[in-house]
């Protein structure tokens, strides 16, 4: 489906809706843009003219701005645009979703546990492809607790009336979604609220679904500590093992993360981790300057570490995905998240941006409990 876009317009005329982003250079000053089409949220087509004559072609989109994709950048002949869209794109993502969501509703209606768990975690995949740009907040909200719903609602079918009816074979409990010790707004203006409530209701949560779905299969894994489920992959049955590592990781590096932030937290370090800093790095800046420079420079999905080394050291390290130092011997103490999903809503790619705020919601008494632990 095409959404019909905007007004006939020259490349030099600047307060229209398809609007370059700098004033044409006399090459481009001949190109006259006369509608773009939304094709996906990475495509438009675009139809111009040049000299006299027509062309159509499909750009690439350079950057897709604020909630439902309303606007959209391209390149064209050398020069930058900007297009107001009349309405959102037609996602794949969602739409599959949503197709999921109405086969596990339909399943669940008539008690077909299977067909609901497998329509559901369609739509989770589904739905973690889904990019916050990429639809309305409406919408992504809508989607987000219409899943959560479904989830309640098939977790309802499945569990036993009486607790003599649970399979003698689980030995401990299903791995937890912890609830947050504070508001999602709670770390407003640094970490915002919307990112903080979709990072925990929808991305944690699914590494808990798919962790504890994996291990379903083992259940003589539930009830230990995540951490010592995490620290001894070479336990794991090979089947299972990258799942575990993912969405284990996934679940003790996001548990770790929340309660290393906290509200009016931040500023300079305190108690025995001060000391430390101070001995291992020289000063608070050195650790702080080597931290963010870790972080930032990961690449791709990861996460940046303080960690105490196997000297008792302190030192910075940082891993890919969901994989924590843990799985490495090392005793993590402070965390951040450097995956997109937890700063592209407020942040946008500016990684560094977000990673000089999280110094601002840095709860040190939490790393001091987690340094002095044994
Ligand atoms: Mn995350």
């Amino acid at each position: 489906m095409k959404n019909k876009v905007i007004s006939t317009l020259t490349a030099a005329a600047l307060i229209a809706s398809v609007v370059p982003v700098a004033v044409a250079n006399a090459a481009t000053a001949d190109v006259k843009v006369n509608s773009v089409s939304a094709l996906d949220s990475s495509t438009v087509k675009v139809s111009y003219t040049k000299k006299g004559k027509k062309y159509s072609t499909n750009v690439k989109t350079t950057k897709v701005i604020k909630h439902g994709a309303t606007i959209v950048q391209f390149k064209l002949q050398g020069q930058s645009y900007s297009s107001k869209l009349k309405t959102p794109f037609v996602n794949k993502n969602y739409i599959s979703a949503l197709n999921h969501l109405e086969q596990a509703d339909l399943a669940i209606v008539n008690g077909k546990k299977e067909d609901a768990n497998q329509a559901l975690s369609h739509a989770n995949v589904f739905f973690s492809r889904l990019k916050t740009t990429e639809v309305s907040e409406a919408q992504y909200h809508a989607l987000n607790q219409r899943i959560a719903q479904l989830q309640n609602a098939l977790t309802a079918l499945e569990t036993p009336l009486t607790p003599s009816a649970q399979d003698p074979t689980v030995s401990g409990q299903k791995y937890e979604l912890p609830a947050l010790s504070y508001a999602f707004n709670a770390l407003e203006p640094h970490i915002d609220a919307l990112t903080m409530e979709i990072h925990h209701d929808r991305h944690h949560a699914t590494y808990v679904t798919n962790l504890n779905h994996a291990l379903e299969k083992y259940p003589q894994f539930f009830g230990q500590p995540i951490e010592q489920l995490i620290s001894n992959l070479n336990a794991i049955p090979e089947d299972i093992r990258t799942a575990v590592r993912n969405n284990g990781g996934g679940h003790a590096n996001h548990s770790m993360f929340w309660k290393i932030m906290a509200p009016n937290a931040g500023g300079n370090p305190t108690g025995a981790v001060a000391i430390a800093i101070n001995r291992d790095f020289g000063s608070f800046q050195k650790f702080k300057d080597e931290f963010s420079a870790v972080a930032s420079g990961r690449f791709g999905s990861g996460w940046a570490w303080l960690v105490v080394n196997k000297e008792g050291k302190l030192e910075v390290t940082s891993t890919a995905n969901q994989d924590n130092p843990i799985m490495d011997g090392l005793k993590p103490i402070l965390c951040i998240d450097v995956w997109e999903h937890a700063y592209y809503l407020n942040y946008q790619n500016k990684r560094a941006s977000y990673i000089d705020a999280f110094f601002n919601v840095v709860n040190w008494d939490e790393v001091n409990r987690l340094l002095n632990e044994e």
